[in-house]
C-alpha cells in the first residue's frame, strides 16, 4: 500500500534516551511499512551542526540509513530547533532536505507542509530572533565555532527561549489564521500540516465553497509519540509506542 506518514517536534536529544529509543523503534517496525515518511522538523531539540557525532546522533542516523536503504523515503522538513541540518546529514542517511513551505500533490489533494513557526506571525520577538539566526553568514560564523562553544551557545539560546516564551500569552504562540489562509491560497492547497505549536488538533472549515483541513501534529513525549498517515484509506493519527 502507498502509504505516506507524517511527524514532527520529536525533540530527540541525548538527555531523552527514552525517545530516542522510540523513534528507532518506530523507524525499524511501522515506519517500515511506508512508503515515504515525513519528518516536519524539530526532529532534534538543538541540532548544532551535521559534524555533531555524539553516539546518541550516530544511532539515529544509522536507523535512518536502514529504513532508506529498505525502500522507504525520508524527507525532512527543518524546524526551529534543527534548521542547521544539511547535506551531510542527508548523505549520511539517505533523507532530502525539504524547504519550508513544501507543497505534496497526492491522491489529486494539494497538501502544504509547514513546521509551523512561520505562521507564528503575532510572534514578533520569535520573528525577529527567527531572521537573525537564519542570516547564512552568521550560520557559518556559528559553524566554525567548536562543538563545545556551539553546544554552550544552544545552551544559552534554549534557556532565553524558555524564560522568553515563559512570559508570552498562548494565543501570541498561536498561528495567525491570516497567515494560515495566505499560504493556502498561495499555494493553492486544501490541506496544510505543520507542528511546532504543540497543541494537537485537525481544523476543518470552508473558504468559498472548498473544504481546507488543517492538521497540527503532536510532540512527542518520554515513550509516547504521534504520526498522521495518508492512503488509499485516508486520513489517521496513530499512537506510536513500544509494542
Ligand atoms: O523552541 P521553543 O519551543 O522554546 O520556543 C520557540 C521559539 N524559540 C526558539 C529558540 C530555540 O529554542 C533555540 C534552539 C537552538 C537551536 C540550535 C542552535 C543553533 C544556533 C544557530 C545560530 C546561527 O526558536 C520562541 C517562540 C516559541 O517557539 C513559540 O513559537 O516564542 O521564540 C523565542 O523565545 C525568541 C525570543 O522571543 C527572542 C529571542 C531571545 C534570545 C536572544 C538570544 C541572544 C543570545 C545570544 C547568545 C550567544
Ligand atoms: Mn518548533
Amino acid at each position: 500500500m502507498d502509504e505516506r506518514l507524517f511527524c514532527s517536534d520529536l525533540h530527540l536529544s541525548p538527555e531523552r534516551p527514552e525517545t530516542m529509543a522510540l523513534f528507532r523503534h518506530f523507524l525499524a517496525t511501522r515506519a517500515k511499512r511506508a512508503s515515504q515518511l515525513y519528518i516536519l522538523g524539530d526532529l532534534f531539540d538543538a541540532w548544532i551542526g551535521d559534524d555533531d557525532d555524539l553516539p546518541p546522533y550516530q544511532r539515529i542516523r544509522q536507523a535512518l540509513r536502514a529504513l532508506t536503504r529498505g525502500g522507504t523515503g525520508c524527507a525532512l522538513l527543518p524546524g526551529n530547533r534543527d534548521f542547521l541540518l544539511g547535506k551531510a546529514f542527508c548523505r549520511a542517511t539517505g533523507c532530502r532536505l525539504l524547504p519550508d513551505p513544501s507543497l505534496l500533490i497526492d491522491h489529486g489533494q494539494r497538501i502544504l507542509l509547514m513546521h509551523g513557526d512561520l505562521l507564528c506571525t503575532d510572534d514578533l520577538a520569535y520573528q525577529r530572533f527567527r531572521r537573525r539566526v537564519r542570516n547564512p553568514l552568521l550560520k557559518r560564523l556559528f559553524l566554525w565555532k567548536s562543538l563545545e562553544k556551539r553546544r554552550a551557545i544552544a545552551r544559552d539560546y534554549r534557556r532565553k527561549s524558555a524564560q522568553a516564551t515563559a512570559q508570552k500569552r498562548p494565543q501570541v504562540m498561536d498561528v495567525n489564521q491570516t497567515a494560515v489562509q495566505a499560504y493556502l491560497a498561495r499555494f493553492q492547497a486544501t490541506h496544510l500540516i505543520h507542528g511546532h505549536i504543540h497543541r494537537p488538533s485537525t481544523q476543518i472549515h470552508e473558504e468559498q465553497g472548498v473544504q481546507i483541513v488543517r492538521h497540527v501534529l503532536a510532540e512527542w513525549w518520554e515513550d509516547r509519540g504521534e504520526i498522521l498517515s495518508l492512503s488509499e484509506r485516508g486520513w489517521h493519527r496513530e499512537a506510536v509506542q513500544f509494542d
